[in-house]
């Protein structure tokens, strides 16, 4: 499934796009690109796999091709087949990869898998413009002192790929993650609500700047945002459905004991994410799981439905922005 490309000779990482992701592209159909992150440092390795394929196909269901995104011997992948998903999923040494490592990882030839803001990065390089994933990275709690703030943010400031999540993770600050989205004019909305999702749970409490209720209102945002040539990217937020949402006694119960054994172990920098979505998976009795698979399938879908009412430029989506088959071959492209 995969074409290993032909490089042209232009210096640079070469990306390896899979030729259903590619024939996609080259004929404006729609595709929505996926994370791996949630992959192999999100979910339980055991079946991390099999939920990606579940993932990507919510995404077909939703009308579009997916594309999983990744990094494997020295090349970006748009696109993984199945020997590829399974040395991301439970491959060793697998790097969490954002934007700052996409250099190292590259050039050392290791397995990288790829957060919210290196997914983005390379979605909007193969020409993707839309991406599914669980739940944003953010302002995390006690950044006052420990100046822990996602890269996500700065990538969703400077690239223009609408993400479709479940907002962020309750295990952030919330509050202080929307205020510096507002700082950095990334356009939150939320689907189906006035108040953003948290991930985990359907309601923070905190009020969303709008709302949007159908795959057609989040494509007219995106066409409209396009066509003014706003270069930030847009957060679609999802709820996650209400039978499938955690008890909320239980995940700030959870949450409480999360925080605290990070500080005890004193878990810094990229640790900290990993370390408390594996501590959710592993004390609210399958619960956690159970609400981040489905919240996961859903994004994916709807991402789905919006990449296809896009590609049907019913909101006055331009075709040029679809790559041709030369720009997307190339290695090194620019
Ligand atoms: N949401 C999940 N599971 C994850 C992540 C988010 O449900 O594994 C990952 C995403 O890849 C996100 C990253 O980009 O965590 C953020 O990490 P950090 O806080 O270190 O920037
Ligand atoms: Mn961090």
């Amino acid at each position: 499934m995969d074409t290993r490309v032909s490089g042209s000779g232009a210096p640079g990482a070469p990306m390896v796009v899979a030729e259903e992701v590619r024939d996609a592209l080259v004929s404006g159909a729609a595709v929505v690109a996926l994370e791996s992150t949630i992959i192999s440092h999100g979910l339980p390795s055991d079946s991390s796999a099999r939920t990606a394929r579940r993932i990507e196909a919510a995404v077909r269901a939703g009308g579009a091709v997916p594309a999983t995104v990744a990094v494997l011997d020295g090349a970006v992948r748009i696109g993984l087949d199945d020997d590829a998903l399974a040395r991301v999923a439970e491959g060793p040494d697998v790097v969490k990869s954002s934007v700052r490592d996409l250099g190292p990882v590259l050039a050392t030839g290791r397995t990288g898998a790829t957060t919210v803001a290196a997914t983005s990065y390379l979605a909007h390089r193969a020409g993707i413009a839309l991406f599914a994933t669980g739940g944003l990275g953010g302002v995390h709690r006690g950044a006052r002192d420990t100046w822990d703030e996602s890269a996500d943010l700065a990538a969703l400031a400077a690239v223009p790929v609408t993400v479709v999540c479940a907002g962020v993770k309750s295990i952030l600050d919330t509050a202080a993650t929307l205020e510096r989205l507002e700082s950095l004019s990334v356009p939150v909305v939320g689907y189906g609500t006035d108040v953003m999702p948290g991930f985990y749970v359907r309601d923070t409490g905190l009020p969303v700047p709008w709302r949007v209720d159908t795959p057609e209102e989040v494509a007219a945002v995106v066409a409209a945002r396009e066509g003014l040539g706003l270069r930030q990217g847009l957060v679609v937020a999802q709820p996650v459905a209400g039978d499938a949402e955690m008890d909320p006694t239980l995940h700030e119960r959870t949450l409480a004991s999360g925080l605290e054994e990070a500080a005890r172990r004193r878990v810094t920098g990229k640790d900290v994410t990993p370390f408390l979505l594996g501590w959710f998976h592993e004390h609210s009795g399958g619960a956690s799981l159970a609400t981040n698979v489905a919240l996961v399938l859903a994004n994916a879908e709807l991402a789905g439905r919006v990449a296809a009412e896009l590609a049907r430029g019913r909101p006055g989506w331009p075709r040029s922005s679809a790559p041709d088959r030369e720009r997307l071959t190339a290695r090194g492209r620019s």
